[in-house]
């Protein structure tokens, strides 16, 4: 996405029903996806109030109105059971009543309440941590239960699935479009080697050990807070993707990224592989999260969630690499490479270990 002027994010914020006016707005965070800003507001009092200031990007939401109605709705219906301002995200209306606003250009700006006094890890800092960002996302799960699926807008069609993912990654590679083939020839047939892999948690879904639930979609540690006091799971937040899906690939995503020994663009493979104290600690606190709402044979699937979940974020980094880095965002030439690299030696060594995680998630089979 493009540098957003002062001009712009005073404009935007503008439309927001903030206690007082901005006066300080600096990018935030360490999303891959939207612009985000930190927003202190003052009133005529004295008194600061912090927001957070997003602009959505256009390039992966193609209906954010829609795309928002989700958040809406779903916002809605968690804040009916808990009342607690800091454990559920807080959108702020524009003057007109709505929960975007539409610049000129056509960008859709959000706001929401900045949650205060609390902590968002890149990587969890002990098993524990990791237990509470498993708690968050398995509780969210489950108090997401009741919720009608059928009314939510599918933001991006076969997000997870993997076998589609995989065309596309084909595609690409024979597309090269930026003459970048031929560098990543290795890892490209490692994912092809794989393809046998890739239907699996579909196929489960047919076969009925599967079934569709309300899902996050997009499980990182940092998109979950904890409380900065008590390092306690507080608020899921980064609610874009919300669709149905499998309870699994919200599992494994969250063990891609958050039980790897390494940062998910760590440039010295050697560093990259499945920690299985933090692998153990998330399927505790998932599980308890969920409180018995997961089967048997969702639970058997985890490990493979997990793999799949990296896997596939593999090919997605790689398959934005051939395209010309227009997805995620970049810090420096080949970011996406190096990105696809750690999860391709992060699925190898989740593949030679498979065996001892499902010696742990049998343990947890009620
Ligand atoms: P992206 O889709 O780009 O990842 P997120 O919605 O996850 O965007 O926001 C980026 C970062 O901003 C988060 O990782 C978190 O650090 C911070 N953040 C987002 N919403 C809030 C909030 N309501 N309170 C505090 N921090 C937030
Ligand atoms: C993106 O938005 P963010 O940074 O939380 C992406 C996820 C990827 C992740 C990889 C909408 O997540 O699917 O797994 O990057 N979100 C979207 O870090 O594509
Ligand atoms: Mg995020």
């Amino acid at each position: 996405m493009s540098e957003r002027s002062i001009g712009e994010l005073y404009e935007a914020a503008g439309q927001f029903l903030t206690d007082g006016e901005m006066y300080e707005c600096e990018p935030y965070g360490n999303g891959h996806i939207n612009d985000t800003f930190s927003a202190l507001c003052r009133n005529a009092s004295g008194r600061v109030t912090r927001y957070i200031l997003q602009a959505v990007n256009g390039t992966v939401f193609k209906e954010p109105e829609r795309l928002m109605q989700n958040i809406l709705s779903v916002t809605e219906f968690l804040k009916r059971s808990e009342t607690d301002e800091r454990r559920v995200l807080s959108l702020i209306k524009t003057v007109s009543g709505d929960c975007f606003f539409r610049d000129r250009g056509g960008t859709y700006w959000r706001m929401y309440l900045f949650i205060d006094d609390s902590l968002c890890l890149e990587r969890p800092e002990s098993p524990e941590d990791f237990y509470q960002c498993a708690y968050a996302f398995g509780k969210f799960q489950r108090d997401l239960n009741g919720f009608p699926a059928d009314t939510l807008y599918e933001v991006i069609p076969d997000f997870h699935n993997t076998a589609k993912r995989y065309n596309d990654f084909l595609k690409a590679l024979e597309a090269d479009k930026c003459g970048r083939a031929a560098e990543v020839k290795a890892e490209a047939e490692l994912i092809k080697s794989r393809a046998g892999f890739y239907p699996l948690l579909a196929d489960s879904h047919k076969k009925g050990l599967l079934p569709l639930r309300v899902t996050h979609n997009d499980t990182k540690s940092n998109n979950v807070l904890l409380d900065a006091v008590t390092r306690k799971a507080l608020c899921v937040i980064d609610l874009d993707t919300i669709m149905p899906g499998f309870s699994v690939t919200d599992f494994g995503d969250s063990i891609r990224f958050g039980a790897s020994t390494a940062a998910e663009d760590e440039k010295d493979l050697d560093r990259v592989g499945l920690d299985l104290e933090l692998f153990e600690a998330y399927t505790a606190g998932y599980l308890d999260g969920c409180a018995g709402e997961l089967s048997e044979s969702e639970i058997m699937l985890l490990p493979e969630g997990a793999m799949m979940m990296t896997i596939e974020c593999g090919m997605r980094f790689l398959s934005d690499y051939l395209e010309g880095d227009v997805y995620f965002k970049t810090g420096y030439e080949r970011h996406n490479l190096i990105r696809c690299r750690t999860q391709l030696r992060l699925f190898e060594d989740m593949e030679s270990r498979t065996d001892e995680m499902k010696k742990i998630v049998r343990r947890y089979l009620k």
